[in-house]
């Protein structure tokens, strides 16, 4: 069956300890301050009207995929001789793709476990819930190399990962339970220039740290409402030499 994106979690905030949703060379930023000043609303929409634009409109080839949730591969106008469609390629059933995967709007992807570390780095992309659904799938884009530093984590981890090469970038989805807001920092060795990016669980920014320089610390922290949720932390090298640094979460006393 085709699957949908959910596009309405909210719930994950992002509170700063020195500059919040200050997008540092993102091209999304027309999203951060609605979301940032959401205040930790639960309920509240955003509005994806603008994001959705960017997306390619789903080809139907013929076939009114609609919004009826019927299995399109039982029709039999449901383009049987279409090759298998890669990732990210538009579709409108199922059978279309290599993966057997549909996404309305979204094209062909494929199920991700959200607690996996970077579950969808081969395909550049976020791993994000489904509308109606207890399932998640690849979505979204983000590009963060191909090193296994990335992790999920939760308060009381703390890791030492390396940015290299230069334009390294290390993804962790943290952990936030429902009323325990976290402090995410990142302490980069002598040197370094780290810059922190965020996203909600659906993918979008909400906020950005680089407030030091070489060597400095940079954190952000995050509350997640009413809800047990989680945010995509991406630690950038935004500096001229490789190395270490740490990533902690903890409990926001
Ligand atoms: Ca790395
Ligand atoms: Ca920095």
């Amino acid at each position: 069956m085709v699957k949908t994106l959910d596009r309405m979690i909210v719930g994950m905030v992002c509170f700063s300890l020195f500059a919040c949703a200050s997008d540092s060379g993102n091209d999304t930023t027309t999203q951060d301050a609605a979301i940032v000043m959401d205040g930790g609303t639960l309920g509240a929409h955003v509005d994806m009207g603008d994001a959705r634009a960017i997306d390619a409109p789903v080809a139907t080839n013929g076939v009114d995929a609609g919004n009826d949730s019927s299995d399109l591969t039982s029709r039999p106008d449901a383009a049987p001789n279409v090759p298998g469609k890669a990732y990210g390629e538009q579709c409108s059933a199922d059978s279309q793709c290599e993966s057997k995967f549909c996404l309305t709007n979204d094209g062909c992807s494929r199920s991700c476990d959200i607690k996996m570390p970077n579950p969808c780095r081969a395909e550049k992309a976020f791993c994000v819930p489904l509308q109606g659904d207890p399932g998640f799938a690849c979505a979204e884009m983000i590009d963060t190399g191909s090193d296994t530093d990335d992790a999920y984590i939760s308060v009381g981890d703390r890791l030492t990962r390396s940015l290299t090469p230069l334009k390294d970038a290390d993804m962790f989805t943290v952990e936030v339970a429902r009323s325990e807001p976290v402090s995410v920092i990142v302490t980069p060795s002598a040197g370094i220039d780290v810059a922190l990016d965020a996203y909600n669980p659906i993918a979008q920014p909400i906020g950005a740290f680089n407030s030091g320089g070489p060597g400095g610390i940079e954190a952000g922290l995050f509350s997640a409402g009413q809800t047990d949720s989680w945010v995509f932390v991406i630690v950038r090298n935004v500096g001229n030499s490789t190395g270490q640094y740490q990533i902690s979460v903890e409990k926001q006393k």
